[in-house]
């Protein structure tokens, strides 16, 4: 099945963590990298700190959704992603965003992820990927936020995109 995951750092090497966990997405069984975005660089939304690089992936997996979150939480840890208080800043994020047409809402996880529409750091590189997910009507929505494209996704992501 299709999933999209959205990767976000603004603490540390936040280029190093992202290409690490597009790297470490690649090795796990039953999954493929299909396509890396375009990296970007945003303002905090709804958070204080330095501005962000974020990115999203589109993979093709068999895991299960719970799998999959503990796969990605698992990555943040090797990270040194740690949680002080909501919104932090972080050394590494990744959220599950889409995975198929999948509806879920439990104390683990909700699908689609509850506040991708209102985030142009989500939208923009998922518009990318599946242009299909993203109406323009939900890119005019977030038009006011600050982000800037830095680098093609072939180019900050090692190539395995
Ligand atoms: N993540 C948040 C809150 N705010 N802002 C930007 N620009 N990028 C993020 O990844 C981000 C955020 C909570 O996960
Ligand atoms: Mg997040
Ligand atoms: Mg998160």
């Amino acid at each position: 099945m299709n999933a999209f995951v959205g990767l976000g750092a603004n603490l540390g090497d936040a280029q190093a963590s992202l290409r690490t966990a597009v790297q470490t997405m690649a090795q796990w069984p039953h999954t493929r990298v299909l396509a890396v975005s375009s990296l970007y660089a945003s303002a905090p939304v709804g958070a204080q700190g330095p501005d962000y690089l974020n990115a999203v992936v589109k993979l093709d997996t068999k895991l299960l959704p719970g799998a999959l979150l503990a796969a990605l939480q698992a990555i943040e840890n090797e990270a040194g992603r740690e949680r002080p208080y909501r919104n932090a800043p972080r050394t590494l994020d990744l959220d599950l965003l889409l995975q198929g047409d999948l509806e879920l809402d439990d104390a683990q996880l909700t699908l689609p992820h509850p506040r991708m529409w209102q985030r142009a750091f989500v939208l923009l590189p998922l518009r990318e990927l599946a242009p299909e997910r993203v109406s323009a009507a939900q890119l005019a929505a977030v038009q006011d936020q600050r982000i800037r494209c830095v680098q093609p996704g072939d180019a900050w992501a090692g190539g395995g995109g």
